[in-house]
């Protein structure tokens, strides 16, 4: 399998933490920010990421697609198994919803401040910009107070939680794991004091979603 991302990609994060999740084997395709060539020819013009290439050469683009595929597989079960897969799947959702619209914004500008390459760096400003309105990506740093704070009445009943098991829904990670965890490696990759700055438990709660995907299976 080949899991075509970028680094910063909340989306592409959640799959790859699935994917380690169930000990698969894939290679990782750094997308240059700037040239989708390759991108565009593999899925005939779609050039957001995450998108999989499965072992059978099917390509699968949009993650909840590409997580549903993975889950289908019979050893993926206990990562959303049957009985809770509608609160499984509505805390996926709620992460990949609400929860992202202010954390994106939250890591937009130390994103944007970290492409090397200046047109990739315009570009990435344009993409913004063009969705958001000119400037947006300065007014969401001089706004971040607010956001996170917005941010952090989403997490708080997420932190009751955390703080009387280890993960989401139960002693193991599941996919609701996978999306909360994407999140947060999108902070990390904008700025490690981030994630502690939405809460302090988020950080040791990343550190031991990442632990489990390397644990023996
Ligand atoms: N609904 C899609 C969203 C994918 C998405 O928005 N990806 C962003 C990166 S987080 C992207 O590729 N943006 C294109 C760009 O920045 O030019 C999914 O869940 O896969």
């Amino acid at each position: 399998m080949r899991l075509h991302r970028f680094r910063y990609s909340p989306y592409a994060r959640k799959v790859q933490m699935l994917l380690d999740l169930l000990g698969a084997r894939y290679e990782i395709n750094e997308v240059p920010y700037g040239d989708r060539s390759a991108l565009a020819t593999l899925t005939g013009g779609y050039i957001y990421v995450p998108v999989l290439e499965d072992a059978d050469g099917t390509v699968v683009v949009e993650s909840r697609d590409i997580c549903e595929r993975l889950l289908g597989r019979d050893a993926a079960r206990r990562f959303c198994p049957d009985a809770l897969a509608g609160p499984i799947w509505a805390y996926a959702d709620f992460c990949d919803g609400p929860l992202e619209d202010l954390l994106f914004r939250v890591a937009s500008p130390d994103v944007r401040d970290k492409w090397r390459d200046p047109g990739e760096r315009a570009l990435y400003t344009l993409v913004k910009e063009r969705k958001f309105g000119a400037g947006c990506v300065d007014a969401w740093l001089r706004d971040r107070t607010a956001l996170l704070g917005r941010a952090r009445k989403l997490v708080a009943p997420t932190l009751v939680t955390l703080a009387e098991r280890p993960f989401l829904f139960g002693e193991q990670p599941t996919l609701a794991d996978a999306a909360l965890y994407g999140l947060l490696a999108m902070l990390h990759e904008a700025n490690p004091s981030l994630v502690t700055d939405l809460a302090p438990a988020l950080e040791p709660y990343r550190l031991r979603v990442e632990a489990a995907a390397r644990a023996p299976r």
